[in-house]
């Protein structure tokens, strides 16, 4: 298993649309044991295939609380089949934006639909930090980051501030 390098803001890789796994592959379960490596030495409790720079339908996800308890699963082509009319702010965070937060409003509970790597297509309903962490995933395989979801004052910011680092980094 390698831990791979995270790609960070502004880079345009994290607004790429990413492809369906179409079959389960060497190459894929490397991946997704790759990003389990990457998700647990970052720390974070997810992280989506584009966040490493594979634009593929993988997440992987572990809300545990118990650190010696480690239970990762990993959603090949996730996608949300019911949202709640209720919702729930989250104080927010991302790999890709380090020590960024922010609060973003999204459905409370969420039912995914996913294939395993055993290739079973399944459903799971979520609620909590789960269901928070599921729908930011799904985002980012679309391209979007928790910070569209700020104001436009809070992203322009958060953009400025990366930018200028990106630039300070590169010289
Ligand atoms: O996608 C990512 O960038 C991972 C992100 C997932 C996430 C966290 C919180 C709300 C929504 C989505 C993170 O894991 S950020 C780091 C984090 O939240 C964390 C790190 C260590 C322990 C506990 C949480
Ligand atoms: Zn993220």
């Amino acid at each position: 298993m390698t831990v791979r390098p995270l790609v960070i803001l502004p880079d345009a890789q994290l607004r790429r649309i990413s492809e369906p796994v179409s079959a389960i592959t060497d190459e894929i379960r490397t991946l997704a044991r790759d990003m389990i490596e990457t998700m647990y030495d970052a720390p974070g409790v997810g992280l989506a295939a584009i966040q490493i720079g594979v634009a593929k339908r993988v997440v992987t996800i572990d809300t545990s609380k118990d650190e010696n308890a480690k239970n990762p699963t990993v959603y090949l082509n996730p996608e949300i089949v019911w949202s709640s009319e209720e919702k729930r702010i989250y104080d927010e965070g991302c790999l890709s934006i380090p020590e960024f937060y922010g609060e973003v409003e999204r459905p409370d509970r969420v039912r995914v639909r996913y294939m395993t790597l055993d290739g079973e297509t399944v459903e799971q309903e979520a609620d909590g930090l789960l269901a928070t962490c599921l729908q930011h995933e799904i985002d980012h395989l679309n391209g979007v980051l928790f910070i569209d979801h700020l104001s436009k004052l809070k992203r322009d910011r958060v953009m400025k501030k990366f930018t200028k680092a990106a630039k300070r980094d590169a010289a």
